[in-house]
Parts: C-alpha cells; structure tokens; sequence
C-alpha cells in the first residue's frame, strides 16, 4: 500500500488548522498511520529539502521551517501521494484552487518563503526518503 509523508507547516500549527488538515486527509478515505508534533532542526530540514539547496527560498524556508513545532504524518491508501497533492493544492496559494487546502486556508503573505499550511511527498521516492527522515522507527 502507498504511503506519503505529510507536514503541517508552522504556519498551519499556529493558525490551529492541525485539525482542519488532518480531517481532509481522513475525510478523503487516506488512513493516518504515524503522527507527531516535533520541532525540526536544520539538520534534519537541510535533509528533508535537499533537492532546494542553492535556491534563493532555501535559507528563508529552513528558517520558517524550524520557526514553530510542526506535524509530521504519514497517510496510506493507493495513490495517496497524487491524491494528497490534489487535496493539497498548488504550491502558490493564490493560485491553488479554492476547495484545496491551500487555497482555502493560505494566501500570499509578502515574505521570502512562500507558507502554504503542508507539505506532501511529490512520488513515491521521495515518500520513502522523507518518511525515513521524520520516522526512521517506520
Ligand atoms: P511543494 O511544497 O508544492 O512541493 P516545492 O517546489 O517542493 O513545493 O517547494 C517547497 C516549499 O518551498 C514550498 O511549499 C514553499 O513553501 C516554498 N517555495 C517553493 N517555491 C518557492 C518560491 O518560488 N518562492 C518562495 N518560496 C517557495
Ligand atoms: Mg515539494
């Protein structure tokens, strides 16, 4: 069975949407297999965003990143990885469609880093790496 690793950013810790994201996921038929609220470490984050080192978000998204506890999920259930970034909506939450998380929930806040409530997984190579990094125990 398919598996992905989901965040709740900072932001959406501070905004209380833990609840809000982790429902859509639950309520879209995905099972919640880990969870837990953690602080992440630049290590850790330099890690899990490796693929975006040198670009000129990098420094700014390890910064918010490690700016507030976060909620680290991995949720199951076939295509999970596909179907979480639908329901997560596109990276700019301008653009992301309303009915999404991100575009029902974030908007553009002018600051260096784009905060967009969650992270998902992009395929299943990543998913396996990333959930290794947040649930080495898994
Ligand atoms: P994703 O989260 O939709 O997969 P990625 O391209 O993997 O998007 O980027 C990781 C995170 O970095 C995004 O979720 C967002 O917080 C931030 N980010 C991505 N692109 C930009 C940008 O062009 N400017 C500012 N922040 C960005
Ligand atoms: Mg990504």
């Amino acid at each position: 069975m398919e598996r992905t690793l989901i965040l709740v950013k900072p932001d959406g810790v501070k905004r209380n949407l833990v609840g809000e994201v982790l429902s859509r996921i639950e309520s879209k038929g995905y099972a919640i297999v880990a969870l837990k609220m953690m602080s992440a470490d630049r290590e850790l984050l330099t890690r899990h965003y490796a693929e975006h080192e040198g670009k000129p978000f990098f420094e700014p998204l390890v910064e918010f990143m490690a700016s507030g506890p976060i909620v680290a999920v991995v949720a199951e259930g076939n295509r999970v990885i596909e179907g979480f970034r639908k329901l997560a909506g596109v990276t700019d939450p301008t653009l992301a469609e309303p009915g999404t998380i991100r575009g029902d929930l974030a908007r553009d806040q002018g600051t260096k880093v784009v905060q967009n409530i969650v992270h998902g997984s992009d395929s299943v190579e990543s998913s396996a790496r990333e959930i290794n990094i947040f649930f080495p125990e898994l």
